[in-house]
């Protein structure tokens, strides 16, 4: 890895350089003026009070320091990651919450914009909550899903539902360190109250409740999102599009959507294909309309309709300095403010969509769920009016790259046995039989403080050639994808030879991409499927996985590292530890937490470390289990098993919108 570069995709730096001749400046500029205070860096600062700030430092303020209230540096460093918990739990569960608003609105007939979509995944989630669906008309059924999903938010007591779809095993070491969450705002407000001047200063209680809140995330606000999602637009499949920059169009209207909600952004996606509106753009000079995403929301229209993206986190503001976008849709979450101000060098429109976020100098067009398709229409017109002022002098790029996307759990246990035998036997059977040695769960965002996506092409590519199987979402799917990875060849061309061996007889890329940063819950469906399937761990935690983060920022990053902790699964992020400065809390987070959860939040800037820390973690679970010891190349002689049903799907793969299960 090139550590000169401000990006490992050629395609960005070509961009990057081309701002830098022209004077403009991004956030790769930003970051090199803006170095990080290194007292809040590593979690010694608190301002939780107006007696403060208070800057816990010296040689021995671990043990001596203290705030002027008396707080000792891991009360400071602990209270901090509870806040950071509390805002990424608070960010994924009110994105959910809209969704069951939807959902609800759907059941009511209060929008005919939406409909239930994926009716058997409906009654799968019915079937979850214990909420009867036999011969009972569709809607009746999504009432009262929405309805007992939106009880999860404002709960005073009992357990969040899906908490019962974990093993019983993860379940029971919830119960004993009492971290079973009770409702989502429940949790995060307490998280608030906890935090608040003079109330809990234990460094380990205040963590224990980090992971309650964290939970409330996992198997509560993410979990209810991705289901959501699932039941009105479509439970994802396979399918084949293109990623990077290279997808935007000189000759015809290019709109893209951005942030974290798919609501708005489906009804986008249908919009831009109406004969008027291509009629329009077709009045304004454009041969058509070409949609592109950006972040999560283009995972979400990626993985359900093919739209292609144009990169992640920190691709937004060059996909605006190609000069080619017409018009940027925004919803929530991750939306750098610095793009309002980018686009007035350009003739891009900025357009706010969201009630909860605005941005000045955007224009403001807001959703409303009951009149989507007319807000919409709003958009897409906003967009197509906006070419003719195309002045077409950015850095135009032409590089893009193929990608299969979308393995939802469900299509991944369909394509391990088809649609009688679907199961996680296979994968099971690989890992036993050290094809596959572990499985790493590679996510999170990309950031301009490291040669951004590098770290997530490093640890891709060693990775699958140590014959560990990926599964990939939010920016770290992007980052594969706009370096090509995102496809069956790179088994071929990369993989050890265990994983080659199932990528070819299954047809799949060894790196799964499984949607956006909510879908970090698919992660959690797969391995509680894993451990009833039977022959590993018979819980999430001893499982041969890891998670990793390599360039992490987001608030709700360190939410799923923690509620991936606390279900079992040990976790590294990349970067300076945000509780460095404390020996205690670090502590905590991995010695204690793995002995108590199986599961641990590791601090590593150093990708190589990461490596070695992911494959040594995959290899003690392995020998714990009592597997195989992984020795590349040699495995036992079983086959992956596959109906002709199965096989004959795979072979769609690389055609547009497969599956059929
Ligand atoms: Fe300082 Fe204590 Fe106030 Fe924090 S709560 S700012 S440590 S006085
Ligand atoms: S968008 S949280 S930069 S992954 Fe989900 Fe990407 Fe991180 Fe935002």
């Amino acid at each position: 890895m090139d550590k000169a570069v401000k990006s490992a995709n050629k395609e960005a730096e070509q961009i990057i350089e081309w701002g830098k001749s022209h004077g403009i400046e991004t956030c790769f500029d930003r970051a090199e003026k803006l170095k990080p205070c290194p007292i809040g860096e590593t979690g010694a600062c608190c301002k939780v009070c107006h007696m403060g700030p208070c800057r816990l430092v010296g040689k021995n303020a671990e043990e001596e320091a203290k705030g002027v209230c008396g707080a000792s540096l891991p009360t400071v460093a602990s209270r901090n990651l509870l806040r950071m918990i509390a805002a990424g739990t608070a960010a994924h569960s009110d994105h959910a919450r809209d969704m069951a608003f939807t959902l609800l609105a759907v059941a009511n007939g209060e929008t005919k914009d939406f409909k239930v979509t994926d009716v058997r995944k409906l009654y799968r989630v019915a079937g979850y909550l214990n909420i009867e669906f036999e011969g009972r008309p569709v809607n009746d059924v999504a009432r009262d899903v929405a309805t007992k999903f939106l009880e999860d938010f404002g709960r005073q007591k009992g357990a969040i539902n899906y908490l019962k779809r974990a093993p019983k095993k993860t379940q029971e070491r919830w119960e004993k360190w009492v971290i079973a969450p009770r409702a989502i705002d429940r949790e995060v407000v307490e998280a608030l109250h906890r935090t608040n001047i003079g109330v809990d200063h234990e460094p380990d209680h205040l963590l224990l409740h980090g992971l309650r809140t964290a939970l409330a995330d996992g198997w509560g606000g993410s979990m209810i999102s991705t289901d959501i999602t699932d039941i009105l637009f479509g439970t994802p499949k396979p399918l084949k599009s293109e990623a990077s920059f290279g997808i935007f169009k000189e000759d015809e209207v290019n709109l893209v959507v951005h942030g974290h909600e798919p609501t708005l952004a489906e009804i986008i996606v249908d919009v831009v294909s109406e004969p008027e509106m291509i009629d329009y753009a077709k009045s304004k000079g454009a041969k058509g309309i070409n949609l592109g995403g950006m972040c999560c929301t283009a995972n979400e229209v990626l993985m359900r309709h093919g739209i292609p993206t144009a990169g992640g986190f920190t691709n937004q503001e060059l996909g605006i300095m190609t000069g080619l976008v017409d018009a940027i849709s925004v919803d929530v979450q991750c939306i750098m403010p610095a793009i309002a101000e980018l686009s007035k060098k350009f003739h891009t429109k900025v357009i706010t969509t969201s009630e909860k976020a605005k941005m000045p100098g955007a224009v403001h067009i807001e959703y409303d769920e009951h009149r989507a398709r007319e807000v919409a229409r709003e958009i897409v017109k906003t967009a197509i009016d906006n070419f003719p002022n195309r002045k077409t002098r950015g850095s135009h790029i032409t590089d893009k790259f193929p990608v299969i996307v979308g393995f939802s759990h469900e299509y991944i246990e369909y394509m391990q046995g088809g649609r009688w035998r679907a199961s996680f036997r296979p994968l099971n059977d690989a890992i036993i039989a050290g094809r596959i040695r572990g499985v790493v769960g590679l996510a999170g965002c990309d950031n301009p403080r490291v040669p951004s996506t590098g770290l997530h092409r490093f640890l891709a590519t060693e990775l699958i050639k140590h014959d560990v199987l990926i599964v990939s979402t939010g920016c770290g799917s992007a980052a594969c994808a706009t370096a090509g990875y995102l496809t069956p060849e790179m088994a071929l061309e990369n993989a050890g030879p265990g994983l080659r061996e199932v990528c070819e007889a299954i047809g799949i890329p060894p790196i799964l991409h499984l949607g956006s940063c909510v879908d970090n819950t698919r992660i959690l469906t797969i391995a509680t499927a894993m451990a009833a399937e039977g022959g590993l761990s018979d819980e999430i935690g001893g499982m041969p996985a890891v998670g990793i983060a390599p360039e992490w920022m987001s608030e709700k990053a360190i939410a799923i590292g923690c509620y991936f902790a606390a279900s079992g699964i040990p976790v590294i992020f990349g970067g300076e530890s945000p509780v460095g400065a404390s020996k205690e809390v670090t502590r905590i987070m991995t010695e204690v937490w793995f002995e108590r959860f199986k599961g641990a939040l590791h601090f590593e800037p150093d990708p190589e470390k990461i490596l070695e820390m992911a494959l040594d973690y995959i290899d003690k679970a392995r020998e714990a289990l009592k597997l195989k010891k992984y020795e590349p190349g040699k495995f036992g002689t079983e086959k992956v098993l596959m109906d002709m049903a199965a096989r004959r799907e795979i072979e769609r793969v690389a055609k547009p919108h497969i599956g059929i299960y």
